[in-house]
């Protein structure tokens, strides 16, 4: 009983402005919390990155050649504004309206991401999301960017990964390490996005009717590592801090009962002002955009403060003593950076997702990093890549098949940048940019063996 992938589904690819553009302070940008922020030792920073600032009509004309019915990317705050709020910056308004003016002329949909971790220092400086002030920041930036290219974009994102910054804030940047009690200011944050992000979306429906706007978290389904009573207690505590707390909030506009419990036993309830829930629940997403790299595993936790420990680098489960401890998934193969692959799980997720919110879901990542190589006459043969996609787009299907709502899909990345966390090694791209480490080279652009197989892919409406 397979049904195909719909008519006009969205076969995209994505990338974030900090990881991709490089031009860290050109042409008018301030710095954002990513580029202050101390970079790992032997990683690259994000100064020149994949220098697509430079090169964006080359890199959109490769896009085209691959056939992208959309591309996902993020605006740069701090190009707009470069202190965050004040004096809008011409020159990044510019930059965007080019870049998305290109995209448009070859007919791929602009998905456009409004804030990818990168905070305006600034901002940073007067406390961040701590500070109240950066709601009212981030309702002008949004407001400015609604004015400006909400006539030509129809799919908004408001915040890349909000529990990603939330459960490793210290890893992102957003996080002051010398406050007293971080994880009350992180819970405190955490309430101040969601206002933000609700007050954007109430501002797209009234500025931009024909738009559409939702979250995007990063969601992965969580197992329990047995049928034990407190295993499955664990990964449903667990499920609902990091995955539902998210979604929960701006489809419904309340706290969890779960998550709420877990704040409250953690000394960490954000303080509501009056009026706070109410603009929570004025705003819906129109429909939900989440990035998945694969499932968790979890145990029951005996308040071993051991249990913190992640598991590997599968940087997702850092455990809480008496709430639920990270274990390794024994049915599941790893990648070369150690984190689990789980396609069924994919689906799983799809379904689950589905069926409790009902709404259109749009993936925005999903992929595998890796240590590409670059073989003589310009080849990159990233089998490996196009096994691993392979096997996501079959599950995406079967998910379509059991009745999902899933408009699109936007594998990570579309063209070789700087990881998060671990420097430019670790490539997730279909197009291979020709830099090391520190070493610049000449960043040119090479289409990967799964370049031409996602093409063949998107040619065939997913058939192939
Ligand atoms: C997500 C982020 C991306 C990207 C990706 C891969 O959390 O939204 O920005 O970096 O993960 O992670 P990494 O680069 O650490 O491999």
């Amino acid at each position: 009983n397979m049904k195909p992938f719909p008519k006009d589904f969205l076969w995209g690819a994505s990338t974030s402005a900090y990881q991709v553009e490089g031009a860290w302070n050109e042409d008018g940008k301030g710095p954002s919390v990513i580029d202050m922020k101390k970079h790992p030792e032997g990683t690259s920073d994000f100064k020149v990155a994949s220098d697509h600032y430079h090169r964006y009509k080359e890199d959109i004309a490769l896009f085209a050649e691959m056939g992208l019915k959309a591309y996902r990317f993020s605006i740069a705050w701090t190009r707009i504004y470069p202190n965050g709020t004040g004096e809008i910056n011409q020159k990044g308004i510019d930059f965007y309206n080019n870049l998305i003016n290109e995209l448009l002329s070859y007919n791929i949909e602009p998905i456009v991401t409004m804030y990818h971790f990168d905070l305006p220092y600034a901002l940073q400086q007067k406390g961040g999301w701590s500070n109240r002030e950066t709601i009212d920041a981030f309702e002008n930036y949004a407001r400015t960017l609604f004015k400006y290219f909400g006539d030509r974009v129809k799919y908004w994102l408001t915040i890349n990964e909000q529990n990603m910054m939330i459960l490793h804030g210290s890893a992102i940047g957003t996080l002051d390490p010398n406050m007293k009690n971080p994880q009350k200011e992180l819970y405190q944050q955490n309430h101040h996005m969601f206002l933000a992000q609700a007050k954007a979306i109430n501002l797209c429906h009234e500025m931009c009717p024909n738009a559409k706007i939702g979250p995007a978290p990063n969601i992965a389904y969580v197992y329990p590592a047995s049928s034990k009573p407190e295993d499955i207690l664990a990964a449903q505590n667990f499920s609902s801090i990091r995955n539902w707390l998210y979604l929960d909030m701006p489809v419904f506009g309340r706290y969890n009962s779960v998550a709420w419990s877990y704040m409250e036993e953690k000394g960490c309830t954000p303080t509501i002002q009056e009026g706070d829930m109410e603009i929570l629940e004025s705003a819906k997403p129109d429909f939900i955009a989440f990035n998945y790299y694969a499932t968790s595993t979890v145990a029951e936790s005996k308040n071993n403060t051991s249990d913190k420990n992640p598991i590997g680098d599968q940087q997702i489960t850092i455990g809480e003593p008496g709430f639920y401890r990270g274990v390794a998934n024994p049915y599941l193969e790893k990648t070369q950076f150690g984190w689990e692959i789980d396609p069924i799980g994919f689906r799983i997720t799809l379904c689950e997702l589905n069926d409790r919110y009902n709404l259109p879901l749009l993936v925005t990542e999903n992929g595998l990093g890796a240590y590409d190589k670059l073989e003589e006459g310009d080849v990159v043969n990233d089998d490996y890549r196009i096994e691993f996609l392979r096997k996501h787009i079959e599950q995406a299907r079967l998910a379509i098949s059991d009745g999902v709502n899933l408009i699109g899909y936007c594998p990570w990345s579309a063209i070789d940048l700087v990881s998060t966390h671990q420097g430019f090694s670790k490539r997730y791209g279909f197009i291979y940019v020709n830099r090391d480490e520190f070493d610049l080279k000449d960043l040119r652009r090479i289409k990967k063996k799964s370049f031409y197989w996602y093409k063949n892919v998107i040619a065939t409406n997913g058939e192939r």
